[in-house]
């Protein structure tokens, strides 16, 4: 049994405001569910960072600023579609550097792996398995200027005090120089935003529910998936979508293998995300906590979103 999520359970279906992380959506099953969002043409993230990728690799290798051969390590690689105009770019420029893949997921990894090794065959790519910051520590004693990679409006995913945490951890892995390039979503027009989210096709109520289902599954609970619906909101004064599943009836779950019952009253939430949105200055501020310095931010034609490179200061 998976114990840290048996305990997160616990904790979060006993709260009095009910709550379970999204950190936990992605099994098998949900990170195919992420896959189908990405391609939604209202989830305008993904397309906003290829174009980034596409049109701006130049600059951004420009604006690294290394002279020597550098590592390119990529934090939660995934199926690496987005870096892939990045790699194509220092491949065919014949740039020296070695690329890092790390996922949780060895299955994210392999396929990864075996699709740049087909399309990019002069690539040199060292993929790795496992935790960021024990894989992180170790590239850095080796001293090759590195750029991280943080895609993806990942950080959007962590509250306020748990992303300046994540970003100082980050920067205690680094050495002086090395750049971090981070991607985020900006604030913007609150109806793309909450399209983006609240999808008529009902993609990411799936990718919430299927939450429930690994729950079924992994403690053999009795979550019926109809008795429960999905809704979320962004709220432009603080730039925060929160993502909700809702119980449709006064209900009560069983949850064998955690020895717990847990009662819904009819209209009840549990809280399952964040997506935190943020402004420039907002970035910048986030940068300033984590002792980075801003060299530039890269964004799309329409301004939605920003992979923006800093740099570690001594
Ligand atoms: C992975 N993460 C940045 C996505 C986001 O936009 O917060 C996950 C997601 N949730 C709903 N749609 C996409």
């Amino acid at each position: 049994m998976n114990t840290t999520f048996a305990k997160d359970i616990k904790k979060g279906l006993t709260a009095e405001d009910k709550f379970l992380s999204s950190k936990y959506f992605y099994d098998d099953n949900g990170s195919r569910i992420f896959q189908e969002i990405m391609q939604m043409p209202e989830y305008y993230l993904t397309d906003a960072e290829f174009e980034i990728l596409s049109l701006q690799s130049k600059q951004i290798v420009e604006a690294l600023g290394f002279s020597e051969p550098f590592n390119i390590i990529e934090l939660g690689a995934g199926d690496g579609f987005k870096t892939f105009k990045l790699l194509e770019y220092l491949v065919n420029e014949k740039i020296e550097f070695n690329y890092v893949p790390i996922d949780i997921s060895k299955e994210a990894i392999t396929i990864l792996s075996a699709k740049l090794k087909e399309r990019l065959p002069k690539l040199s790519i060292k993929p790795r398995v496992g935790d960021y910051f024990d894989i992180l520590k170790e590239e850095s004693k080796n001293n090759i200027p590195s750029l991280l990679l943080f895609l993806g409006s990942n950080i959007g995913n962590y509250q306020s005090e748990e992303a300046i945490n994540l970003i100082k951890l980050f920067n205690e892995n680094m050495n002086v120089n090395d750049k971090l390039l981070i991607g985020i979503d900006l604030k913007k027009n609150p109806i793309t935003i909450q399209n983006a989210y609240f999808d008529n096709a009902g993609v990411t109520k799936r990718f919430n529910l299927n939450l429930l289902l690994r729950i079924n599954r992994e403690f053999n609970a009795d979550f019926k998936i109809d008795d429960f619906d999905f809704y979320c909101y962004y709220n432009p004064l603080n730039g925060e979508v929160k993502s909700y599943i809702v119980s449709l009836k006064k209900q009560t779950i069983h949850i064998e293998k955690l020895d717990l019952e847990v009662e819904f009253n009819q209209n009840e939430l549990i809280w399952t995300e964040l997506s935190k949105k943020y402004s420039i200055e907002d970035i910048e501020n986030l940068a300033d906590e984590a002792n980075f310095s801003v060299k530039n931010h890269f964004l799309d034609c329409k301004h939605y979103f920003t992979d923006s490179l800093w740099e570690k200061l001594g």
